[in-house]
């Protein structure tokens, strides 16, 4: 397959790129952190989206060395930021984790790699994972997840409320955060059965000490409601698309 191929080629081709999205507390709208998302710029077939090339990457294995590339590109950042941003000392980035990270004997040795190299502490650092792999790889999952928390890297559950969201794993799993999908964002509006839903599992996290963001967060009207059940952080074009190296920079300037 060209495409394949080509994805092999792209990050020493340097045609990958880490853009940052602003994740802002919802009550004063500061800055608390960013997510990183990759994006592909095919010479010849242009942008192309994660939704195309991540399951490439998945299915050739590729994805252990990029997933790892985003976080040594995210630390390598973050270093920068704080030299220039000294006022902003609890900045994280939040890189996804594909499940397949959880079978790789490495992962931990390779993030301790990265940390040492880069000099950042773990606890700027946000691993973004699925239920999924708590649901397939429980016993390796438990384990991984204490190695974080032993290194103070931060755990967020992706994509909650899209799965099983079985609410045992906040409890039984060392999580930190959740993020509550952008489909039930979307329908807070119209959707009186979802907005009840999401207001339960803000409670839910609030009582266990776990972090609520919501994402795909685009309308005043969103916010209203989310901010008065108590959702404390949020990610969307409300605030802001994701961003590029520069203007993520742009971004922190104008938000300090
Ligand atoms: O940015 P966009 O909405 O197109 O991203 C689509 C999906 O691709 C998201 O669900 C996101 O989790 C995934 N994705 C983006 N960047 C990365 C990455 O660096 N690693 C992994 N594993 N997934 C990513
Ligand atoms: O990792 P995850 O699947 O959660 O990736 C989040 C995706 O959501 C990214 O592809 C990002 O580009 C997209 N996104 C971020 N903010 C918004 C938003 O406000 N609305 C919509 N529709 N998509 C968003
Ligand atoms: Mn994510
Ligand atoms: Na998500």
């Amino acid at each position: 397959l060209q495409l394949e191929s080509d994805l092999q080629r792209a990050v020493e081709r340097q045609e990958l790129s880490v853009y940052y999205q602003p994740i802002m507390a919802l009550d004063d709208r500061h800055i608390q952190g960013f997510e990183t998302l990759l994006r592909w710029h095919h010479p010849e077939q242009g942008m192309i989206a994660p939704g195309e090339f991540i399951p490439i990457a998945e299915e050739t294995g590729l994805i252990i060395d990029l997933d790892l590339w985003v976080v040594e590109e995210a630390c390598r950042q973050l270093k920068i930021w704080n030299q220039i941003f000294p006022m902003l000392p609890a900045l994280t980035v939040s890189v996804n984790l594909s499940g397949q990270q959880f079978s790789y004997p490495e992962l931990i040795s390779r993030i301790d790699q990265v940390l040492d190299g880069s000099g950042i502490s773990g606890s700027q650092l946000k691993l973004e994972i699925t239920e999924g792999v708590l649901i397939e790889n429980t016993e390796v999952a438990a384990t991984i997840l204490r190695q974080f928390q032993d290194r103070n890297i931060q755990v967020c559950l992706d994509d909650f409320g899209t799965g099983y969201s079985s609410l045992s794993y906040l409890h039984r799993f060392p999580i930190d955060s959740i993020k509550i999908d952008q489909s039930f964002i979307t329908l807070l509006e119209t959707d009186l059965e979802k907005s009840e839903i999401v207001k339960a599992i803000v409670n839910l996290a609030l009582n266990l000490g776990i972090n609520v963001v919501a994402e795909g967060l685009e309308t005043p009207k969103q916010l209203a409601y989310l901010r008065s059940i108590k959702c404390q952080s949020g990610q969307g074009y409300l605030f802001s698309p994701p961003l590029d190296l520069a203007a993520a920079s742009e971004f922190l300037y104008q938000n300090n």
